[in-house]
């Protein structure tokens, strides 16, 4: 992992070196301290995300948080929480989150988020949709000037049935950025990538800048078979990025 800077070197005070998981625990802890008592959280998922979830396992723990109930956004922060004895529910219960804290794989100047290379968009954007506040936090690779434009995935939700009629359908959407369609598979086994609700995962991949985002965005979500897709446009309300030079916030 890259090892960066986060503090400036000087005579009296050596430079502190983070590793990026490191710098991801910074940007992790620092949203944790928006976690009040009592409140309902959506707990993410991620490297990044799991740092939170542990956080707030562990201030629940100490007695210092109390009343605490979690949201997990895939069935593995379901097992990392419930082995924290963090009290779970779910939105059927509680369809009103306090807060939500997850990471992203791309964030633009305007906070519009690319999220589900790890597979959990959907229940992400359920969650962190029902949220009054939400936290993203990452570190500063993950910082991007337009999505889809770092060459990586772009990933959309699909049912598995005759995925690759779908797959060719969001090709075509954005044949005029070169889109190429990839069903996500498991490289040993070249088996598909299910996701926690039984559905494939197409990534896309853009030559060019696919522009609008919230047409791009209307049109995937018109195709049938299409489930949702890992844009998230305008849902988060903070931003916390670890970085060289120490932890910036930013709401909206
Ligand atoms: C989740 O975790 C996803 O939406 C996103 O794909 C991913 C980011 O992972 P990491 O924090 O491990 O980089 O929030």
């Amino acid at each position: 992992e890259a090892a960066l800077m986060v503090s400036t070197p000087s005579p009296s005070r050596p430079p502190v070196i983070l590793t990026q998981d490191e710098l991801k625990k910074v940007a992790a802890y620092k949203a944790v301290e928006f976690v009040e008592s009592g409140m309902i959280l959506g707990l993410g998922t991620g490297s990044t995300a799991k740092h939170a979830v542990e956080r707030i396992g562990e201030l629940l723990k100490q007695g210092i948080l109390k009343n605490i109930i979690g949201i997990p956004t895939s069935k593995m922060t379901h097992e990392q929480a419930l082995s924290l004895g963090i009290p779970l529910s779910d939105l059927d219960t509680h369809p009103v989150v306090d807060l939500a804290i997850d990471g992203a794989d791309e964030v633009d100047p305007y906070m519009n988020l690319v999220k589900g290379r790890g597979g959990s968009l959907l229940r992400e954007k359920m969650i962190e949709g029902a949220c009054k506040k939400f936290i993203v936090i990452v570190d500063e690779s993950k910082l991007v000037k337009h999505l889809g434009g770092s060459g990586l995935a772009m990933p959309v939700e699909i049912v598995p049935f005759c995925w690759k009629f779908t797959a060719q359908k969001l090709k075509l959407l954005f044949k005029d950025a070169g889109c190429v369609a990839m069903l996500r598979t498991f490289s040993e086994t070249g088996e598909p990538f299910v996701t926690d609700n039984g559905n494939y995962i197409i990534d896309l991949y853009f030559k060019k800048d696919i522009g609008d985002l919230k047409a791009a965005s209307d049109a995937i979500l018109r195709l049938t078979g299409v489930v949702e897709h890992g844009m998230f446009l305008g849902m988060a309300t903070t931003l916390i990025v670890a970085g060289e030079l120490g932890v910036t916030m930013k709401n909206k």
